[in-house]
């Protein structure tokens, strides 16, 4: 298993992670699976995140020449599309070029920026300096919901003295939320009490028995948060009994909503339905002091911690509050968050959205996975440095618990599948048992398997004869809707297109994994399984790969889901001085384009390719441009995603077209003219690869040949 410090490939994993709905995640060679960060509860908006992350542009059918010599040495026991595994296809989206060219006029960039700026849908040069900036003017927090009355109805328990109890849920962004909701509550001068639901006792939502407990207990008001929108009979039971509710919730509401006030991402006239939980209790903060109150602005670091632990897309209000965040976790008051800071290795000056999502939010899941989440929120809200240090430390070791336990779970999933009869293994979902595995942490595991063998997975723990499953997706497949087919086999089930849970009789689970693959078969072609890289910005020849790019670059973070740190593809290179490091996992190499050094690159868990690799082929790199601190010096770095073999015409296409500039504009080939023209290519000009032609990506992808006409 790859620990934490092993040569920084946690930020590496975790940024690829962070930059889910690219392809499927992680697809890193890796021998042994890398770490991944907690399960993808649920994408808000799959419309949204999707429509923006999914470039339409023809795929390019980029693969290495057929895999004969290498089949021994590669292939997994089962030949299930493993060129696919390994290599994927990558995909161009279009570039207007007169709105890459006004962008680099207007703000100042490099082309190379603002084609990645224009792929993302910035092409307008206001609207591309406010995302680098960070500044989305806030939403009025008044349009969110039943904002209005929810505001009233928490004053009036507040001046009547009625006890407010804050309902949270179990991970990150809902204890973020129970806390930020009770520490504003406070300030409101109300007397707060809170609830987190245990993943084993309760699960997911507000029960109808805690409601009754709790207005028992005295309470008058419970405010739910990051929960309750699905809780219609619950809360007609509570109101029964004079116990009042408001929900703030961001999931998805089912056709009948609590009959309460709701403040919720959906259904409602906000702008940006993509906050998470805690960033709607941030909103109603803003309702109740004012959108300029410092008041709950003292608690962004909260809020940014959520925002990017929830994987909800980092674009609009959810890039602001996630930028003012982390600058605020940097130098953050609470002792709570020091101390987590402290424990997990983080150096609160450079915390980022990768030391968040991979350090911070596993340590902070970890109390719901294993215990209780209680500790967690004890974290949150302590004022004494001394009992942060104890909850930090216990927080420390569940995570360390609960990695052994994930790696055990794994280990043995994975085995399964690879004992499985091929015609099994071929199969395009899997589905996979365990009798003694741990509820908590199926969901992250099947996360990993995913990754591993790039279709969806259901992970089924038999914990004490109550089994139950979690299911992870990949872009291509609507989980939530094979379940629904598979629904037969299955007792309660629920979820997302990405991320769905079920319970189910034991006897079934066999049928079920049959069923389940079926479902997949009619819906998924073996293409839908390959890993597609979306490529934001193909370098040009010659450009220089400087530490001044990076910087530029780094002005786009933080990454995450919808915003995912800029792959950009450099073709036809050679790999010089090819070498394996850290015990063979890894590849370093230097990139070598038209016969000059173009970078040192690095490849993690790519370290078994070093023997396929041929010095004398040309391969299409994709990459991530990082700066590398080593020693005391500071060096750009290619941090490479994957590497493809180049189109076998490449090279004749490019000395075609090379030659057919040479010549009098009269003289030339009309397809090569329509190419320059595509481009725009003039002397002195700035210089564009071929591959951003859509033109020439189709010449390169004709049959038969066509080359052999010029
Ligand atoms: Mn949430």
């Amino acid at each position: 298993m790859v620990e934490e410090g092993d040569l920084g490939i946690e930020e590496e994993l975790a940024s690829e992670l962070l930059g889910g709905g690219r392809g499927h995640g992680l697809s890193l060679l890796h021998p042994e699976p890398p770490p991944t960060q907690g399960p993808v509860k649920r994408v808000a908006s799959p419309v949204t995140c999707e429509s923006r992350l999914r470039h339409e542009s023809p795929a390019i059918a980029n693969r290495l020449p057929p895999p004969a010599r290498r089949r021994n040495r590669f292939r997994p026991p089962a030949p299930v599309a493993w060129l696919h595994m390994h290599e994927g296809t990558w995909t161009l989206a279009d570039c207007p070029l007169d709105a890459q060219s006004e962008l680099v006029r207007e703000l100042g960039i490099s082309e190379l920026t603002a084609a990645v700026l224009v792929r993302r849908g910035y092409s307008d040069a206001v609207v591309a300096r406010r995302f680098l900036d960070g500044e989305q003017p806030p939403h009025d927090p008044f349009l969110l919901g039943d904002m209005e009355a929810a505001c009233a109805q928490i004053r009036a328990a507040v001046e009547q003295g009625r006890r407010i109890c804050v309902h949270g849920d179990y991970d990150v962004d809902g204890i973020a939320a129970t806390t930020l909701a009770v520490l504003l509550l406070r300030e409101l001068g109300a007397e707060v009490a809170w609830h987190l639901p245990s993943r084993f006792d309760e699960g997911y939502g507000v029960r109808g028995e805690t409601l009754a407990r709790l207005a028992d207990e005295g309470c008058g008001l419970v405010l739910t948060v990051d929960c309750g929108i699905t809780a219609v009979a619950e809360v007609a039971e509570a109101r029964e009994r004079g116990l009042d509710v408001v929900v703030t919730d961001h999931h998805r509401p089912a056709e009948t909503l609590p009959d309460c006030p709701i403040v919720a991402t959906r259904p409602s006239e906000y702008p940006f339905p993509e906050l998470c939980g805690t960033g709607v209790v941030y909103k109603l903060g803003q309702a109740l002091f004012g959108v300029d109150s410092e008041i709950p602005r003292r608690h962004l670091d909260l809020v940014a911690l959520a925002t990017i632990a929830d994987v909800v897309p980092l674009i609009d209000e959810n890039r602001s509050l996630a930028i003012a965040g982390l600058r605020a976790l940097a130098r953050t008051a609470k002792p709570g968050l020091r101390a987590l800071m402290q424990s997990a290795g983080v150096d609160p000056a450079t915390v980022d959205a990768g030391a968040v999502g991979f350090r911070l939010a596993p340590r902070l899941n970890a109390a719901g996975r294993l215990g209780h989440p209680r500790e967690a929120l004890e974290l949150f809200l302590t004022e004494d440095p001394a009992e942060a240090r104890r909850l930090a430390d216990s927080l420390e070791e569940l995570n360390r618990e609960r990695q052994a336990v994930e790696g055990r779970i794994l280990r043995e999933a994975v085995a399964q599948v690879e004992a499985w009869p091929p015609e099994q293994r071929a199969r395009r979902a899997y589905a996979v048992a365990g009798a003694d595995w741990h509820e908590g942490v199926i969901g992250i595991v099947a996360s990993r398997l995913v990754e591993r063998y790039h279709r969806p997975v259901v992970l089924i723990a038999g914990t004490d004869g109550d089994w139950k499953g979690s299911g992870r997706s990949i872009p291509t497949f609507d989980l939530h809707a094979a379940l629904g087919a598979c629904a037969g086999l299955l007792g309660r089930w629920g979820g997302h297109r990405a991320a769905a849970g079920l319970s189910i009789a034991e006897e079934n689970v066999d049928a079920f994994a049959e069923a389940f693959a079926e479902q997949a078969a009619t819906v998924l072609d073996e293409e839908d399984l390959a890993p597609v890289a979306s490529i934001d910005a193909v370098v040009a020849r010659g450009a220089d790969l400087s530490l001044d790019l990076c910087a530029e670059l780094a002005r786009l973070a933080p990454f995450g889901l919808g915003n995912p740190a800029p792959t950009l593809l450099a073709p036809g290179c050679g790999l010089a001085e090819l070498a394996t490091v850290g015990d063979g996992k890894h590849l370093r190499f230097r990139v070598r384009r038209d016969g000059r050094d173009a970078g040192s690159a690095i490849a993690f868990g790519l370290g078994s390719r070093l023997e396929v690799l041929r010095p004398d082929a040309l391969y299409d790199v994709a990459f991530r441009l990082e700066e590398n601190h080593w020693n005391g010096t500071v060096a750009p770095q290619l941090v490479v995603r994957r590497i493809y073999g180049t189109a076998p015409r490449y090279r004749e296409l490019r000395a075609w077209l090379a030659a057919e500039w040479k010549k009098p504009e009269s003289a030339r080939d009309a397809e090569a003219i329509a190419i320059f023209d595509e481009l725009r290519i003039v002397e002195g000009g700035p210089r564009r690869d071929l591959l951003e032609s859509a033109r020439f990506r189709g010449l390169l992808a004709a049959e038969p040949p066509l080359a052999a006409a010029a």
